[in-house]
């Protein structure tokens, strides 16, 4: 059995409402048709409890197709959510665990991002290059470059720049990279460029074996975009790259009462082979749920069907006077990832890298920023411009 857990609130009893979703979900409609009982007795879907607005629903394991998200998905997250009586209706969970032995998990984790960098004892800082479309190859080369100076792990396309003609994907690929490989050459460290290379159908392949054999050493996807299968794809053809996953249009599912809540969302990306997965911020610039984000934490990183871990990536309005909320929150085994909290930085793009390594040593000393910035100019720049 499959076990799906929704919020509910509805015009009816709570029983009747777990009733109708469990039955318009598996073998029932409106009205009673002929062999329903018959299939029911095999694939209909069981009311656990309704309780509280929590309806636990268990859907046979033969009802699914084993490998096969979207199916998987019109199941457990199908029509419900347009069932009329229902003022809330939200999928909060799911134990996958019946059917997860049909998904090979991230190809690269923690540990093997770990490795490339040479990173072990602290979180992974990163940065989103800003202004979000409009540089062309050249000028979002020499960003990064700025950025890889100040010693980042990673840097990120935007979610809105992906081949348009303005910066051609190539191009930029290729400028990014054989700026990385000099700052590597002159600091004596690597840093992850995750190229995005969010497309439609078999094209997201096509980019993302181009990009490998242009030398990108990350790839970035928009998990909820391009689909949960776009990268299931890209896991199962070995592309051989890490797969930087972003989660933009998530609001949409996961803000208000009907939607699917963002653990869910953070199953279904291990499941399928990202290595870093957006799930939000303890303290930032975007709504939250703390409960939400421990939990998706949880799933990234815990033991789980013999997956890899993943890194989540705490971004959003993040400069470094949130780096301490944040990892408190999560601990090392994070990407602290920030845009205008880098390039922002009164000094420019490098010191505002600084600051933020500077925020992350002040953590690890367990001394507050303010005194950390007594003797450390980026950061107490940074606090110029931010405040506490
Ligand atoms: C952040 C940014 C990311 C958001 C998305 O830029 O570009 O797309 O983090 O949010 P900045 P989430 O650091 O300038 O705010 O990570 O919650 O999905
Ligand atoms: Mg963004």
């Amino acid at each position: 059995m499959v076990k799906a857990t929704y919020y509910v609130e509805a015009d009816m009893p709570l029983e009747k409402a777990a009733k109708a979703i469990a039955a318009e979900q598996s073998t029932g409609t409106w009205t009673e048709v002929e062999y329903e009982k018959e299939v029911h007795e095999k694939l209909g879907a069981r009311v656990l409890s309704a309780k509280d607005n929590i309806v636990e629903i268990d859907f046979p394991v033969e009802i699914f197709e084993p490998d096969n998200i979207p199916g998987i998905l019109s199941v457990v997250a199908g029509n419900l959510f347009g069932l009329g009586g229902l003022n809330a209706c939200k999928l909060i969970d799911v134990d996958f665990d019946p059917i997860v032995k049909y998904y090979n998990g991230p190809e690269f984790g923690i540990q093997e991002a770990r490795k490339f960098l040479g990173v072990y004892d602290r979180p992974l800082v990163g940065t989103i290059i800003k202004p979000k479309v409009g540089l062309n190859p050249k000028r979002t080369a020499e960003v990064a470059e700025m950025a890889a100076l100040g010693g980042l792990d990673l840097i990120k396309d935007d979610e809105t720049l992906t081949d348009q003609k303005f910066c051609p994907l190539e191009d930029r690929l290729i400028a990014v990279m054989d700026k990385l490989h000099k700052v590597e050459d002159k600091i004596g460290k690597k840093c992850f460029y995750a190229v995005n290379i969010t497309v439609g159908g078999d094209q997201i392949i096509e980019r993302a074996e181009r990009a490998k054999e242009l030398g990108a050493n990350m790839i970035m996807v928009d998990i909820l975009t391009a689909g949960f299968s776009a990268v299931q794809a890209l896991t199962d053809e070995k592309i051989g790259l890490p797969i930087h996953v972003h989660r933009t249009m998530h609001g949409a599912l996961t803000r208000g009462n009907f939607g699917i809540a963002m653990p869910v969302i953070a199953k279904l990306t291990r499941m399928v082979g990202g290595t870093n997965l957006h799930i939000g911020t303890y303290s930032g610039k975007m709504e939250r749920n703390v409960e939400e984000i421990n939990y998706s934490r949880d799933i990234l990183r815990k033991p789980w069907a013999g997956f890899k871990p993943m890194f989540p990536a705490c971004s959003g309005g993040l400069y470094p006077q949130l780096v301490k909320a944040n990892l408190d929150g999560y601990g090392i085994d994070v990407i602290l990832q920030a845009g205008g909290g880098i390039h922002g930085h009164p000094e420019g793009t490098t010191a505002g890298a600084k600051a933020m390594f500077q925020a992350v040593d002040a953590w690890k000393k367990g001394v507050s920023i303010e005194e950390y910035a007594r003797d450390h100019h980026e950061l107490e720049m940074a606090i110029k411009q931010w405040g506490k």
